[in-house]
């Protein structure tokens, strides 16, 4: 990826001490807000994943959802998901860590989460983007054998507003990248960097499971697993991805 961003992602910031979510709060403010207003909290005291699940979101980390009105198509929505994780792994490179994305949503350091994203919305109108990124933050006992954080893998605190001006910069570029229709570069860096390529998994969506080999991620994003009654493309969704 080459070149600045737009200047669009961040024009705006809001910051909160305490919300339920960042997400639900974008979501309300999202139509008389512009593109790219970033809200940003300390702590989430309902802190969300997809499908109901609970995102932990104590003090120290970055929580954060941008609103994104960019005029697209429904299928495009994975793709800024994707932008989304690749503006985490550069960031996570600037600190000098190497991350992975593991398709479809979250970013992986060392074999465990650091990163989720959830995208919401209806592209009609606008998406929100939110972005849980551990930092400074303690992990909850329950997940410490599947998350880590910065402060885990740097021996360290980062500086928390910096990891978010470095995010932001990355995001815009990224977004840049989104606006001007050049997927072929977004899905070739998401290709790059997955850590799910070559690897057998287990996908699971609405209780169907299926195993088989990820050989790629199409250009549409979606997963084109090997399996033993042949390809299957699985979409872009609410969908659990497990190594075997
Ligand atoms: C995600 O969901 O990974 C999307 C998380 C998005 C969080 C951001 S924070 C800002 C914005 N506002 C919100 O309310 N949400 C967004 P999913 O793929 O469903 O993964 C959820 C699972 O990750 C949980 O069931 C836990 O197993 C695990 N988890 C929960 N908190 C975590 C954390 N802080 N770090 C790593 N893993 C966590």
């Amino acid at each position: 990826m080459s070149g600045l961003g737009s200047g669009i992602i961040g024009r705006k910031i809001i910051h909160l001490p305490e919300v339920d979510s960042t997400n639900e709060y974008a979501k309300l403010i999202a139509l008389n807000e512009p593109d790219g207003t970033v809200v940003v909290a300390d702590r989430q005291t309902a802190g969300k994943g997809r499908k109901g699940r609970t995102w932990a979101s104590p003090e120290g980390g970055l929580w954060m959802s941008v609103i994104l009105k960019p005029r697209g198509r429904p299928e495009d929505i994975p793709k800024l998901v994707f932008i989304g994780a690749l503006a985490v792994a550069d960031t996570l490179g600037e600190f000098g860590i190497e991350a992975d994305i593991k398709w479809p949503n979250d970013v992986w350091v060392n074999g465990k989460k650091i990163c989720g994203i959830l995208a919401e919305g209806r592209l009609s109108q606008f998406v929100v983007l939110g972005i849980g990124l551990n930092v400074n933050n303690e992990i909850p006992e329950e997940l410490k054998g599947m998350a880590t954080s910065m402060k885990a893998v740097l021996g360290r605190r980062a500086e928390l507003d910096e990891v978010l001006r470095v995010l932001i910069e990355r995001l815009d570029r990224w977004y840049t990248v989104f606006l001007e229709g050049r997927y072929g570069e977004i899905i070739s860096a998401v290709r790059e960097r997955s850590l799910v390529l070559g690897r057998e998994v287990k996908v699971i969506e609405e209780g169907i499971e299926l195993v088989g080999k990820a050989v790629d991620i199409d250009d549409d994003g979606a997963l084109i697993l090997e399996t033993s009654g042949g390809r299957v493309r699985v979409l872009y969704g609410d969908v659990s991805l497990r190594f075997v």
